[in-house]
């Protein structure tokens, strides 16, 4: 069964990725990052509006999906090369620029890999 981050837009959540390397993992050499997941709508019913999910690097844009709707097949926002100095990791679930009504999406098994 996935795991995933899930939301209600408009939401975003900031992963500080040097507090994270750190306090977990002291003393590893990180020669670069990656990201794997998807993005997808969660809402099962409801009005089909759509919804958009945006990862961005140090508040840069790095990867956003198209507009997902609630029948759409789920968004792969990979990211395979992330610079070992990113430091923060933002995942953002945002309205689609319509109506926030049933816009529950999440992050479908959102994994950090450490290189
Ligand atoms: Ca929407």
């Amino acid at each position: 069964m996935p795991g995933g981050i899930g939301a209600h837009a408009n939401w975003m959540v900031t992963f500080d990725l040097g507090e994270i390397k750190a306090t977990h993992f002291s003393g590893a050499t990180v020669n670069h990052y990656s990201f794997s997941g998807s993005y997808d709508r969660v809402t099962q019913s409801g009005n089909d509006n759509g919804s958009v999910g945006i990862i961005y690097i140090d508040g840069v844009l790095a990867k956003a999906s198209n507009i997902v709707y609630n029948n759409d097949p789920a968004y792969d926002m990979s990211i395979t090369n992330i610079p070992n100095t990113a430091r923060f990791l933002t995942l953002v679930i945002t309205d689609g620029n319509d109506s926030s009504d049933h816009d529950d999406a999440a992050f479908i098994n959102p994994v950090l890999n450490i290189h």
